[in-house]
């Protein structure tokens, strides 16, 4: 198996949505063991500790959008801190609340527009994260990063995008909660989106197969952004918005598998854990697992039968 130099970077940032609680994550993540989980794979770890955003205006009280500045603070750190992590290795980025991806996926794109490479984004979630400054109805950015590293205009005042991801070469699978706003603008996108009906129809390997095979043709770089409610709540109750209706344990580690199996993945965000709704830390552990999977670890032992 490929050893990999995996990055840990710990994102403690809050300022996604309302309900506050995923700062935590970061150390649920290394409380439950992601270190030595990926180093029994043989890949080396380096934990790169925790990100600080970068300076930024105060946010007032009140307000359509909540702690815009706290955010643009964060995007602008985390762009730096991704192009740095892609340089020395595999990149995970430990959340901390999705809205860390508007700075994780601009500052992975960047890095791999330097090398050449076209990035795709593989969205695990519930949601589908669409949502501009201007549509969103709850205010909360944590519902607004595909939108902004797409390149969708209303992102006044956040660092610009040094290089946008083709709507194209994103594909989210989960989907069960998608806001009026959000399907029409996906309806219109280039986007696939797969969502849970259609995947009790067609299972969740055809589609993610498809996908990958495009990743490879393209040489393309794959940065995978798993959001905690991409899983049923039964198996992951540790997050704020939770959805009835989630991915199994078994789908969720054949996504994994497929992804480890690819060798494509380039990039990694685990998102939107919040310890303080967790029970006795199994939410924690589940993604810690998964992330294990996409790294090489078989949850199912595969033996090989001789044939005749
Ligand atoms: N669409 C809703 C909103 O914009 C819910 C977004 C929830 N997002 C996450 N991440 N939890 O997927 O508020
Ligand atoms: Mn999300
Ligand atoms: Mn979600
Ligand atoms: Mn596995």
């Amino acid at each position: 198996m490929e050893q990999r130099d995996i990055q840990l970077v710990g994102v403690p940032m809050d300022s996604g949505k309302r309900r506050q609680g995923c700062l935590m994550g970061p150390d649920a993540y290394r409380i439950a063991g992601i270190v030595g989980e990926l180093e029994l794979l043989g890949h080396r770890v380096t934990d790169r500790g925790n990100l600080a955003p970068a300076p930024h205006d105060p946010d007032a009280p009140g307000g359509t959008i909540f702690r815009p500045n706290a955010v643009i603070g964060w995007t602008r750190a985390l762009i730096d801190a991704a192009r740095d992590a892609m340089q020395a290795g595999l990149p995970i980025f430990m959340g901390g609340d999705h809205a860390l991806s508007l700075g994780s996926v601009a500052g992975v794109a960047a890095q791999a527009a330097e090398t050449g490479r076209p990035q795709f984004v593989l969205w695990l979630d519930a949601h589908s994260d669409f949502h501009t400054p201007e549509t969103t109805q709850s205010g909360n950015l944590h519902g607004t990063p595909l939108a902004y590293i797409t390149g969708r205009p209303g992102f006044d005042g956040f660092p610009p995008l040094p290089c946008a991801v083709p709507e194209e070469n994103i594909c989210i699978i989960g989907l069960r909660s998608v806001d009026g706003a959000e399907r029409e603008a996906l309806t219109a996108s280039r986007i696939r989106c797969h969502d849970m009906r259609s995947i009790d129809e067609h299972g969740i390997a055809r589609p993610l197969a498809a996908f990958l095979d495009r990743v490879a043709d393209a040489g393309g770089a794959l940065h995978v952004s798993l959001d905690v409610d991409f899983l049923d709540p039964g198996i992951a109750p540790a997050v704020g918005t939770t959805v009835p209706g989630g991915a199994t344990f078994r789908e969720a580690h054949l996504v994994m598998e497929m992804i480890h199996d690819s060798g494509l993945m380039t990039s990694l965000d685990l998102v939107e854990l919040n310890p303080f709704l967790d029970e006795r830390g199994r939410s924690a552990q589940m993604m810690v697992d998964l992330a294990a999977s996409a790294l090489g670890r078989q949850v199912f032992d595969r033996p090989t039968y001789a044939k005749g």
